[in-house]
């Protein structure tokens, strides 16, 4: 078994296929910002190949730490959790369960990993970075083992530490609306615009509380003037009532 699994070069379940029904317009973005001790900043654009084959990867990094590449970035398996743990992505996407022990070959990709990006097209390097490829075995078909749309990519120091990690969103909707620049606006804002409605309600039913508020006291107002007129009523009565005590007792005097 370990003579097996050290002589391997492609996965236990073949060579990668080539990805050729990638949703045309499907676009997914990777955000780094500031975050720790990582100054990564930048972002990792993927879109669906022309006609649909393979994922093309736009690469624009910087904050990198001088002197300490290359870095290897790859498509993890599982996403980055709320607290922001590099770890908890667990290992590379590796749908064909190659293994990471031996080093990918950049002139036969599909033996590699489908998520070891940098073995196939290559590490980052310096302190900014850019680069563009298409990698013919991911996918932005969700329900299969090489989607990678709802994963992590992370960037790792040449010891394999992980450098900075962070989840891919879709931007397909934005796009098909307002591709470009205005893409991760709409998308970047809609968090906050869904929180405001939230805290939006309140000050409605405040602002319509008043008018509740200022018509009951016109209500409360109105009783009262109905008492009034009552008043002069029972005012009456008891003129009518000291009246009669008064004949009575005169009455009585007499
Ligand atoms: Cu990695």
């Amino acid at each position: 078994m370990a003579a097996v699994a050290f002589g391997q070069t492609t996965g236990k379940l073949g060579d990668a296929a080539e990805t050729t029904d990638n949703p045309l317009g499907a676009v997914y973005v990777a955000s780094f910002s500031p975050k720790g001790s990582s100054k990564v900043s930048g972002s990792i654009v993927a879109s669906s190949g022309p006609d649909g084959e393979g994922v093309h990867f736009s690469v624009s990094v910087s904050g990198l730490p001088a002197d300490s590449g290359p870095f290897g970035f790859h498509l993890h398996a599982a996403p980055v959790p709320a607290d922001g743990g590099c770890n908890a992505t667990l290992a590379h996407l590796d749908p064909y369960i190659r293994g990471a022990d031996t080093p990918c070959d950049k002139t036969k990709p599909e033996t590699c990993e489908v998520g070891d990006l940098s073995g196939k097209h290559g590490a980052l390097s310096g302190e900014s970075y850019s680069a563009s490829f298409i990698d013919k075995y991911a996918s932005l078909k969700p329900g299969i083992g090489a989607f990678f749309g709802n994963r992590s990519v992370v960037i790792h120091l040449a010891d394999k530490s992980r450098l900075a990690c962070t989840n891919w969103k879709p931007l397909s909707d934005a796009c098909d609306v307002a591709p470009g620049p205005s893409g991760p606006k709409p998308n970047s804002t809609a968090p906050p615009d869904t929180s405001i409605p939230i805290y939006t309600p309140p000050p409605v039913v405040n602002s319509s509380t008043p008018p509740r508020t200022s018509s009951l006291p016109s209500r409360t107002s109105s009783p009262p003037v109905f008492t009034g007129a009552a008043v002069p009523n029972a005012v009456n009565d008891g003129v009518w009532v000291v009246g009669s005590a008064l004949m009575a007792a005169l009455t009585f005097f007499l």
